[in-house]
């Protein structure tokens, strides 16, 4: 596994983040970077690097971000007209930081394909 990254940081509350939710197990807080009118990253406090290292003892904690995004696009009025969540793995799938995270974008319509 990878060293720790920027994620780390920011769930020791060692750098800012506009953080949007909370609790024991998930983070979600304003992707630095907005690809739509809103754009949080929700992510397991617990670092897994990448997709391909999640197995059944974590898997609850990938699970957890989905419950978390379904959360926060009913609170924000999302729920109804749609949105999207996507989930990037190593250099093709355009990961740059090696700590899971679901990007949850919302706010307009999507395109699709996503390239
Ligand atoms: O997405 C990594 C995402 O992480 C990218 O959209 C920018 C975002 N990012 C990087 N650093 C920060 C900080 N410090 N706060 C908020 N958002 C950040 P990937 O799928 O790995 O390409």
């Amino acid at each position: 596994m990878t060293d720790s990254t920027i994620f780390d940081k920011i769930i020791n509350k060692e750098i800012p983040a506009d953080v949007v939710y909370e609790d024991e197990h998930t983070l979600a807080f304003k992707d630095i970077n907005p690809q739509a009118p809103f754009h949080v990253l929700v992510i397991p406090k617990q670092r897994i690097a990448t997709i391909n290292d999640v197995n059944e003892e974590n898997a609850h904690l990938v699970g957890n971000l989905y419950v978390v995004a379904a959360k926060l696009a009913k609170q924000h009025g999302f729920a109804e007209d749609g949105y999207r969540v996507v989930m990037n793995c190593n250099e093709h799938g355009g990961q740059t930081v090696y700590h899971i995270h679901l990007h949850m974008l919302a706010g307009q319509a999507m395109g699709w394909p996503p390239y």
